[in-house]
């Protein structure tokens, strides 16, 4: 079948950021706005990683938001009409981030393509986005998405079919051209996967015994992976899997896992009657939220207790190579990691820098402060793995989820967290907050604040130790003589202005101050924050929009 030629021009701003590319819905369906960004991706692969998707197998699903639906037949005429040998598509269309991953792994795929904007809104006036995974399995590295952004600066014509939809309903193959496009169930071999890293015996007599789990997953793409893993294969009763079906505009919900947007959940686990335990995850199933009697668990706390658990899980038995956080993510890892003698990385935000870590073996597991948790099983984070990982700690310990934290707390002292969002303010202001505090960086060291000391201060930078990358201005960091620290980024997800993240942590030995509110141990260093970089003058905002 001859392939047609498609003229088009350029579109401004086909910058994959910290995970994809990422625009309103309103912006993807422009004519020829798919059609340019992945025919782009095709084109930039022969150069930058030596090999195109011709006669290749690729990976294709979404997590079903809103436009998923067209978004993945275009992709599917231009993955035929670009000689792709086959296409493996989850049924309706669906596959989770990491089950993707997986796939692209176990099936040893070229790559794979999510149709995802995370954990932004979904609906006719929410986002979309498309992403593209390397045959590790992970996102693709820096260089490949800044080769991809400079193809669609010079694009001139896309090549596609003129074929029919294919029926996403039922698995089969049929053949688009000369592609084979395979429809499988989106489940069952990450589900597989799930048996062969945790202990599924432990974790039946765990659900079946009377342990209640409440899993929500915001009516996004994890719905049909919790009810068949957490209630058919293990038997947690029906409806312990809530918001479990897949919709378009994701029910109204905003599908990120965080103590804001899932505050249903919170109110559950509080209230009488309460389950055991809860957890949440993201549109498209990377992000956890860990939530107990006491409330959600920071992500870096999750992250430090994994990690000094992670001998009790079948998978890590034998102990961890290493550990990893991104840079924003708090120390509480790091002491683990010092503890328990291995290496522990400090990488820019986004799953990206993690993957030759994990290649190379330096890591077996990772994780962000934005409750993303991951390990060397896939090549992203994973949320249904890491709700796995807490329910497997569980049933080995014999606790409930607020003892094992307590117990963590007492034995490595507890890193105070919190983050907080400014969210679409003016790029120009944003830009300009960020570079003020840039050219303030040499003369901070030694500037007092309150109680505070500046002992270090930089813009983090960070050199790849397998293939020697480097990723320059990740964040400006201020480090205070008592430990204590302030981040300030802007993030690489948002599609309306911009959104200035602060990230602030402390550490306490003391267990009398464990109980401490997070509010009031970190308040004096949120004033210095705020004060530091004139957040007020410079925004116009006397408050952050999310505290998390
Ligand atoms: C945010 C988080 C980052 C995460 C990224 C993708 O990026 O901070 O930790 O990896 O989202 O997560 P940014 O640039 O907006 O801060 V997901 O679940 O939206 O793919
Ligand atoms: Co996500």
């Amino acid at each position: 079948m001859n392939a047609l030629r498609i003229p088009v021009t350029p579109f401004t701003g086909q910058r994959p950021g910290t995970s994809g590319l990422r625009k309103r819905v309103a912006v993807f369906r422009e004519p020829g706005y798919v059609e340019t960004f992945v025919q782009s991706l095709f084109d930039a692969l022969p150069d930058v990683i030596g090999q195109g998707v011709a006669r290749q197998t690729l990976i294709l699903g979404g997590d079903g938001r809103f436009f998923n639906d067209r978004a993945i037949q275009t992709i599917i005429r231009l993955a035929a009409a670009n000689s792709v040998s086959r296409l493996i598509v989850g049924r309706e269309g669906l596959l989770s981030t990491p089950a993707t991953s997986a796939l692209i792994r176990e099936r040893k795929a070229f790559g794979g393509i999510v149709l995802s904007a995370s954990h932004n809104p979904g609906g006719p006036d929410g986002d979309f986005g498309i992403k593209y995974n390397v045959t590790n399995g992970g996102p693709a590295p820096e260089r490949v998405t800044e080769a991809i952004y400079r193809r669609t600066q010079a694009i001139s014509e896309y090549r596609t079919l003129d074929t029919p939809d294919v029926a996403l309903d039922r698995n089969g193959s049929v053949k688009v051209g000369e592609t084979d496009v395979t429809v499988i169930d989106p489940v069952t071999e990450y589900a597989g996967l799930m048996e062969r890293i945790f202990d599924f015996d432990r974790l039946r007599d765990l659900l079946r015994g009377g342990f209640r789990l409440r899993f929500d997953a915001m009516n996004a793409v994890t719905g049909p992976y919790a009810k068949e893993i957490f209630e058919r294969r293990l038997g947690a009763p029906p409806g312990s899997a809530v918001n479990a079906e897949p919709k378009p505009d994701f029910g109204g919900l905003h599908p990120d896992p965080n103590p804001m947007h899932a505050s249903s959940l919170i109110a559950t686990l509080a209230g009488p009657e309460a389950p055991d335990f809860g957890a949440a995850s993201d549109g498209d199933g990377d992000r956890n939220m860990i939530v107990t009697r006491a409330g959600a668990v920071g992500p870096s706390d999750s992250l430090a207790i994994l990690a000094a658990n992670a001998h009790l899980v079948p998978w890590f038995k034998d102990g961890l190579p290493g550990v990893a956080r991104s840079m924003p993510t708090s120390s509480a890892v790091d002491r683990v990691a010092r503890k328990l003698g291995i290496d522990c990385f400090e990488t820019p935000t986004g799953w990206k820098y993690f993957g030759n870590l994990l290649d190379a073996g330096k890591i077996a597991l990772c994780g962000e402060e934005s409750a993303g948790t991951g390990a060397n099983h896939v090549r992203e984070k994973d949320g249904v793995w890491a709700v796995l990982f807490w329910l497997n700690i569980l049933s080995v310990r014999g606790e409930s989820a607020d003892a094992v934290i307590a117990d963590h707390w007492a034995r490595f002292g507890r890193d105070f967290y919190v983050r907080h969002d400014y969210e679409e303010i003016e790029t120009e202001r944003a830009n300009r907050l960020i570079d003020g505090l840039r050219r303030r960086i040499p003369e901070l060291p030694g500037a007092r604040f309150g109680e505070f000391e500046v002992a270090s201060a930089d813009d983090f930078a960070y050199t790849d130790p397998v293939d020697g990358a480097t990723s320059a201005h990740q964040g400006v960091r201020i480090g205070f003589a008592d430990g204590a620290r302030i981040v300030y980024r802007l993030s690489g997800t948002g599609t309306e202005g911009a959104t200035l993240r602060l990230y602030l942590e402390r550490y306490e030995p003391d267990p009398a101050r464990h109980t401490l509110a997070t509010s009031a141990a970190l308040a004096p260093l949120a004033a210095v924050s705020v004060a530091l970089a004139d957040i007020g003058g410079i925004t116009g905002r006397n408050k952050p929009s999310v505290v998390v």
